[in-house]
């Protein structure tokens, strides 16, 4: 198994998903996660698809992240040829607004899960923390990141619910 290699692999059904899957890609470059960004789709590169999923887990990869929109079959085809975690993004590319994608990625039958998160781009952010949440299981500065960037969540939070609170004082009737 490859030690230097990326550990999180980002499949995207066609070059044209790109856009919404940069947040994905960020988010895993802002927590220090080596990572690689492939183009390739369950109908129409099916064969490598079934190879890259066979191989993943050998080369070091520990998360598959997966995004696809019309009849998004890409999450499952992948699922079904490994364990590693695979997670799930629909995109909306499509004149049904995503609505395929998101019932294609999600509806997996019994025994082939994949962790599908939200549509678009809140979604592709949220895959690359997921993805980030179940390597920190076994990497302790992964983990100290992880709880950073929550905390960081959390201060930018309590500062909007300051700058409301001052826009509108308490008690005052108007
Ligand atoms: C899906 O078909 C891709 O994931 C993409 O969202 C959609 C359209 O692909 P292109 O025709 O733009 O390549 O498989």
């Amino acid at each position: 198994m490859s030690e230097s290699g990326p550990r999180v692999a980002v499949l995207m059904g066609s070059d044209s998903d790109l856009e919404v899957v940069r947040p994905c890609l960020e988010i895993l470059g802002e927590l220090g996660i080596a990572f690689e960004a492939r183009v390739m789709s369950a109908h129409r590169t099916p064969d490598k698809v079934a190879e890259f999923s066979r191989g993943a887990a050998e080369r070091g990869v520990r998360v598959l992240i997966c995004a696809a929109g019309h009849a998004a079959h890409l999450a499952g085809a992948v699922a079904a040829q490994t364990i590693l975690p695979v997670i799930g993004i629909p995109i909306a590319s499509s004149d049904l607004h995503g609505v395929d994608a998101l019932y294609s990625t999600v509806q997996m039958p019994p025994g082939t899960p994949v962790a599908t998160v939200a549509l678009g781009k809140p979604g592709a952010r949220n895959a690359g923390i997921l993805a980030a949440q179940i390597m920190a299981l076994s990497d302790e500065a992964l983990r100290a990141r992880l709880v950073s960037f929550k905390e960081d969540l959390g201060r930018k939070a309590a500062a909007a619910d300051e700058t409301v609170r001052r826009q509108f004082p308490s008690g005052g009737a108007r």
